[in-house]
């Protein structure tokens, strides 16, 4: 295990020169088991991402010099690791390599996350191991085979339950095939934005494009030897319970038009939120005669170069396409209805240096103190600056103290970007606290705001005509093509499959058309063996990885099925009295959080304002809910028995206010 590492002392040397300095320390402090060298870096470490550290140069010295003796040393020994390192210790390391206080809550979350203890605990094993005629007699269907289907695959499969997959794109890669668009993009960093149990050594830059993420999803699916359980080309229309043989009859059509049906067991939804693109109802769109395209669907055959384009929307994906496509075109008329916040981080733009690759792929440890540091820059701290205080002097404008100076520190890049462009300020500055819309990183859109062939439009568009667009005010802007960056139908979930629960109750006549609810984001009463991933209210807003959520609900997933085969159930549905508290609670949460916030209008919430689809919980509460499938919170039944209703009190309901939520 260290053999490679010390292998070339020269390499070692010159990686760790270049490498960050926080993951050394706490590999260091690991293999050493010496603590006093944190409370020398300590000092100077201000915070989590990398480039908030100010160690002096003979101090970093200092901690090479002695990780390269630890590495030869434990090579020359042939030494194992400390395989269990105390909860103390850890948290001594970890608020070191972060500069503030972890609390001790966080740590098996940490370890887990980060595979610490050299094990994957988030995978599930049998209790009672089955015969394998029951695991083989049950199936389970997963529709789509993005990062949440093919998670939801290698976990099944590790378990033997059998499983097919159905996706409707000809690829795997879910919404990261489908997204193409110029400068497409992960804003989350990778080396936290990826399976926690199948890290990537091989990230080129921290905030990767969008190839590169295909290709590790790509690769994920082959090394799992996933496709064989893929059908390709083949899209889910209905999916219809059957209550007399407790199985879904699942109705697809292939891309020649024939369709076909399967029953299943089980049926995991694995469509994301982000899938059906939303093109507003703008009078006259389909009257211009140019070319007009969605951002999720961007047409390669269109040449932009010297062309007049219309970028409709200031989102996550214009905030990306748009600089990317500007310097290309003749010229660009960005058309923003409400701002965006956006805020820099050094690292978007950087690729990763090559001694933090050689570390992270020689040096054991290091990747996994990398991918700690990355979860904690970017989890649970501004959860609590996102709530609402009620005695807030400005609430239109900020929450709270907190959140009214991370105003006023974006206020101040923006104004430095813009070059103290006053006209172009009062335009880009939202009237709406920080986070109420997606927080966006900064991809060099302020700058492109400053191009002399880039307009910025506010106001309301009229209609479209066949060359132009028309503004309320009667401006009338020709254009050549038409981009729209408009966003997704994110609350119009599970749309447009038709899902038939029991007496034939549609998903659709439950939650209507933007009204989704579902105990922990996952499943739904009177719809039993369904179960989905990236569900309502699971969409993450203050921080983290979506791939983090995922993961909590395939493991949690995972143990419901086994709940189903070890004992013979039919069907697990949960209780309602369990579903309805759950969701109490979460909209007496979201009502606080900014997200709500009724200056904010965006795709986290329905037209009646409730937020429908972003999390209210910190990572931690959120994986702590999900950790442990608990029987007691449904009803299970088997063929020609009456339900099996446990007589205990469920468990959430009673206890999630135990639970230090924000
Ligand atoms: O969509 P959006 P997106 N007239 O809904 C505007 C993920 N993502 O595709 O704000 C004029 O955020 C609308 O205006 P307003 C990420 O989770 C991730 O950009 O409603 N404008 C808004 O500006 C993200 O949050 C990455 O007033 C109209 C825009 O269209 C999510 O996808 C990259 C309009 C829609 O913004 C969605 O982002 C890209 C109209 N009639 C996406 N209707 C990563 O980096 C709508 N708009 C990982």
């Amino acid at each position: 295990m260290f053999e490679t590492a010390v292998r070339d002392e020269a390499a070692l040397r010159a990686a760790l020169a270049e490498a960050d300095i926080a993951p050394m320390l706490m590999v260091l402090a690991q293999l050493s088991g010496d603590l006093d060298i944190l409370d020398e870096v300590a000092p100077h470490i201000h915070g989590a991402w990398s480039f908030l550290e100010s160690v002096p140069e003979d101090l970093k010295q200092k901690v090479r010099d002695r990780l390269v003796a630890v590495l030869k040393d434990y090579a020359a020994s042939g030494r194992e690791p400390p395989h269990h390192v105390p909860s103390e210790t850890l948290q001594k390391m970890m608020s070191a390599g972060v500069g503030q206080m972890v609390p001790e809550e966080y740590i098996p979350l940490l370890v887990e996350e980060t595979h610490l203890g050299d094990e994957d605990t988030r995978a599930v094993h049998w209790q009672r191991k089955p015969d394998s005629l029951a695991v083989g007699k049950f199936k389970a269907i997963i529709i789509g085979a993005g990062f949440s289907g093919l998670c939801t695959a290698i976990r099944l499969k590790e378990l033997g339950i059998p499983f097919e997959i159905l996706e409707k794109n000809t690829d795997v890669g879910g919404t990261w095939l489908e997204n193409d668009y110029p400068g497409c993009a992960v804003d989350t960093p990778n080396h936290f934005y990826s399976y926690s149990f199948n890290p990537n050594d091989k990230w080129s830059r921290h905030f990767s494009r969008r190839n590169e993420i295909l290709g590790y999803i790509a690769a994920t699916a082959d090394k799992y030897d996933l496709r064989r359980y893929i059908r390709f080309g083949v899209e889910v229309t209905t999916a219809e319970f059957d209550e007399h043989d407790a199985r879904w009859h699942v109705t697809f059509q292939t891309a020649d038009g024939v369709t076909q049906t399967i029953d299943t067991n089980a049926v995991i939804s694995a469509v994301g939120q982000l899938n059906r693109p939303s093109i507003p109802p703008i009078a006259g769109l389909s009257q211009f005669r140019g070319p007009v395209f969605h951002t999720a669907r961007w047409d390669r055959t269109v040449d932009l170069k010297g062309k007049r384009v219309a970028m409709i929307g200031t989102g996550a994906s214009a905030v990306q396409a748009g600089p990317s496509i500007a310097p290309d075109v003749a010229s660009l008329l960005v058309f923003q209805r409400t701002p965006h916040w956006l805020m820099n981080n050094p690292n978007y733009h950087k690729e990763v240096s090559a001694g933090n690759k050689w570390a992270i792929e020689h040096i054991p440890y290091f990747g996994k103190w990398l991918r700690f540091q990355l979860f904690w820059a970017g989890s649970d701290g501004f959860h609590a600056s996102l709530q609402m205080d009620p005695d807030w002097p400005m609430p239109d404008i900020s929450l709270n103290e907190a959140n009214h100076k991370m105003r006023e520190m974006i206020i101040d890049y923006v104004r430095k970007e813009l070059d103290d462009d006053k006209d172009l300020l009062a335009k880009v500055i939202p009237a709406y606290p920080p986070y109420g819309k997606r927080m966006l990183r900064d991809n060099y859109w302020y700058r492109m705001l400053k191009r002399p062939n880039v307009e910025l439009v506010t106001g309301s568009i009229a209609h479209v005509t066949e060359d132009s667009i028309v503004m309320e005010d009667g401006t009338v802007h020709a254009v050549d093509v038409i981009i729209m960056a408009t966003g997704f139908q994110a609350s119009k979930m599970l749309w447009p499959m038709e899902i038939k629960g029991r007496m034939g109750r549609t998903i659709r006549g439950v939650w209507g058309d933007d009204d989704p609810r579902a105990y922990l984001g996952i499943t739904v009463p009177g719809f039993p063996n369904l179960f989905l991933t990236y569900g309502p209210n699971t969409n993450l807003a203050h921080g983290g990885s979506i791939i983090f959520h995922t993961e909590c609900q395939v493991r949690y997933i995972t143990q419901a099925l086994r709940e189903m085969i070890e004992n013979g159930y039919s069907t697990l549905e949960v209780r309602t009295d369990v579903h309805d508290g759950y969701n109490k609670l979460v909209d007496e949460k979201c009502r606080n959080m900014v997200w709500a916030h009724p200056g904010v209008t965006s795709w986290y919430k329905n037209r009646h304002n409730r937020v429908t689809v972003t999390s209210p919980w910190r990572l931690l509460d959120y994986w702590k809910l999900t950790q442990h499938f608990v029987p007691e919170e449904y009803r299970a039944g088997r063929i020609g028995h009456a339900p099996i209703i446990p007589g205990q009190e469920a468990r959430v309901v009673a206890s999630i206010d135990g639970l230090t939520v924000g």
